[in-house]
Formats: structure tokens, C-alpha cells, sequence
């Protein structure tokens, strides 16, 4: 399958990651739209929150964790962040492995859709 975020985990696409363990990577974005935005994706590849279910829910679970003590790391728990997914066309996903943003260490503008 040819996946970007599959070869990052493979190893064969390099990236500054921040955490793995044996169900997630997260590493920062090659484009980052905040001071800091790192990318949390399950190492199982699911194409976006469409493909998300009962199953696989127990690995977006763990994703919202990780994020959470990433959050800690990455010294912006407290002043706040956003967790964000785009799903499909008009929520602008580009890459069709599911992945979550993780951004702060500034005052993010309004969601303005
Ligand atoms: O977000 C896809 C994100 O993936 C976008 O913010 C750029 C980022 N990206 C693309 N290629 C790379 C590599 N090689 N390393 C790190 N980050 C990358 P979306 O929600 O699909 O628009």
C-alpha cells in the first residue's frame, strides 16, 4: 500500500518523532501551523474517522492519551492545546491515514470552518 504515514512508521520515510510505543508514532509535522504540532497516528493503518469502529476504538482511545501526556512533555497542558482530525474532501485530509494534530504553544485563532 503506498502510505506516506505507513513508510514513516516502516522507517523508510524519515521524521523527527516524539513517542512510539507498539500501537502509535507521533512525530512532528513537516509543516507545522503552530508553534508546536506534532502528528499522533495508530501504526495499524486506518484510512480516516470513517474507517474508525468498535474494533480499532480502543486505539483512538489510547491516541487522546497519548496526547494527553504528550501535551505534558511538550510543556503546553497548561496554557492549552487543540487535538485536531480532518476527515475527507472538505475536511481537507491529505493524507489517508488517520491522524490527529496536536497544536499549541501559542493563542490559536478561531475555528472559522
Ligand atoms: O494533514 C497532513 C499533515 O501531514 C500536514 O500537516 C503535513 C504533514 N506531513 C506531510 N508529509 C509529512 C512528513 N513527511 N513528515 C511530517 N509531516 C508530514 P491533513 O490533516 O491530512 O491535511
Amino acid at each position: 500500500m503506498d502510505c506516506l504515514f505507513c513508510k514513516i512508521i516502516e522507517g523508510s520515510i524519515p521524521s523527527n518523532k516524539v513517542f512510539e510505543n507498539e500501537n502509535i508514532v507521533a512525530f512532528h509535522d513537516i509543516q507545522p501551523a503552530a508553534p508546536i504540532h506534532v502528528l499522533i497516528i495508530p501504526k495499524v493503518h486506518i484510512a480516516s474517522m470513517n474507517e474508525v469502529s468498535p474494533e480499532n476504538m480502543p486505539i483512538i482511545a489510547e491516541i487522546h492519551q497519548v496526547a494527553q501526556k504528550l501535551a505534558v512533555d511538550l510543556g503546553i497542558a497548561e496554557s492549552g492545546f487543540r487535538l485536531i482530525n480532518n476527515c475527507g474532501r472538505d475536511g481537507e485530509q491529505t493524507v489517508h491515514h488517520i491522524h490527529f494534530h496536536l497544536l499549541g504553544g501559542a493563542k490559536l485563532g478561531a475555528l472559522t470552518g
